[in-house]
């Protein structure tokens, strides 16, 4: 091989031009290849056929030929310390953290509106004295219908229309009075006891109506325990739950086969306080529940002495109560599951 100055010249020119448009540490490594590779490398074909220059030559070639071997030894040190630094600034700018910027909220769940409502009933009965037991929702027949004083074919079995199960005997329990029941059976009065809980019935569903909803049973056995004890129980309930004083309970005559005498329960309208409005029909008063003295068949049926010992049982409809508390104009909306919804509580 024959080698000249202008070959210098051009490997360093061409090196130069080659080095600029280098973005990866691979790109050159190539390049450091390309150039001073064992086999094939450009300069290292020059350095080695120095050996054939004469003397004259070697001193301006191989002059040249080294300054080359300098010059592109030291830029590529350069350019591969540049394309580090540029590695490292890259990688900074990545993971670095802006204290200042604003965060992302972390999503905050809470209690679904009836879920409150009756955490809140079970804090006012408990500090009246009550306990708090629960029952199951897929309930016997016995439980709900039967032990309650509710004849097999009396149309009062109708006034709930019952999701039958295919297990024979078995129902979804149309109201928490079964657990009236259960209670009763295992434990001996005196006591007060409240009963949350879900129950269903076969119903057309409209803005008031749902085919599952919750119930607040109440039942208070003692040696003297009366309907005006039920009255009052019921009024400090409404008005702690309302905060507010000036809630009051009245009761109406009314029928279920469980409890004599039996009343309908109304409280004040606590949307208008009494006013009158669309939301108790202009009456003053809301319809909430179901009550009276518990029927002496029952406690018979529960091997209670009903000449010793007699008590009050209410039933509560706890979504009414949440609707009017919070403005809901559709039952259906609390089963919905719908975030825009459930958010606003
Ligand atoms: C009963 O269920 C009786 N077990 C209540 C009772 C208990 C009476 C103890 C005496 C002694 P009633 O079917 O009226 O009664 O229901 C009670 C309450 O549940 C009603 O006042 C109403 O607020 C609510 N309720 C009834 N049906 C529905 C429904 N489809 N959707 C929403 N709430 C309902």
């Amino acid at each position: 091989m024959h080698i000249d100055l202008k070959q210098c010249e051009h490997i360093q020119k061409e090196a130069a031009l080659e080095l600029a448009r280098i973005a990866s540490r691979e790109a050159l490594e190539q390049l450091r290849l390309k150039y001073f590779g064992r086999k094939e490398g450009a300069l290292t074909a020059v350095l080695r056929s120095l050996k054939d220059l004469s003397e004259e030559e070697k001193k301006t070639i191989g002059r040249a030929a080294h300054e080359t071997k300098l010059y592109l030894e030291d830029a590529l040190a350069k350019k591969e310390q540049a394309l580090i630094e540029a590695e490292l600034h890259d990688q900074q700018r990545k993971e670095k953290i802006d204290v200042t910027a604003p965060g992302t909220r972390v999503l905050e769940g809470h209690l679904h509106p009836l879920t409150q409502l009756i955490a809140k009933a079970c804090d006012i009965f408990t500090a009246m004295g009550f306990a708090v037991v629960e029952g199951p929702e897929a309930e016997t027949e016995r439980y709900n219908f039967d032990a309650l004083n509710v004849p097999k074919d009396h149309p009062a079995r109708d006034m709930q229309d019952t999701f039958w199960l295919e297990a024979p005997g078995m129902l979804l329990r149309t109201q928490t009075s079964s657990v009236q029941i259960r209670y009763m059976e295992t434990h001996q009065p005196p006591f007060r006891i409240v009963a949350p809980g879900r129950v269903f019935r076969n119903e057309a569903t409209d803005a008031t109506h749902e085919a599952q909803f919750y119930q607040l049973e109440g039942l208070m056995v003692g040696k003297d325990v009366s309907l005006a004890n039920a009255k009052a129980v019921l009024e400090v309930f409404f008005q702690r739950l309302l905060a507010n004083k000036k809630i009051a309970v009245r009761f109406r005559p009314s029928y279920f086969p469980f409890t004599e005498p039996s009343v309908e329960v109304d409280v004040t309208c606590f949307k208008c306080f009494g006013k009158k409005c669309a939301v108790c029909k202009r009456t003053g008063w809301l319809e909430v529940a179901g009550a009276g003295m518990v029927h002496p068949t029952v406690l018979a049926n529960v091997g209670i002495d009903a000449r010793e010992w007699q008590g009050f049982a209410f039933g509560v409809g706890l979504d009414r109560i949440a609707m009017v508390r919070y403005g809901i104009d559709d039952i259906r909306l609390m089963y919905g599951g719908d975030m825009r919804f459930l958010k606003q509580f």
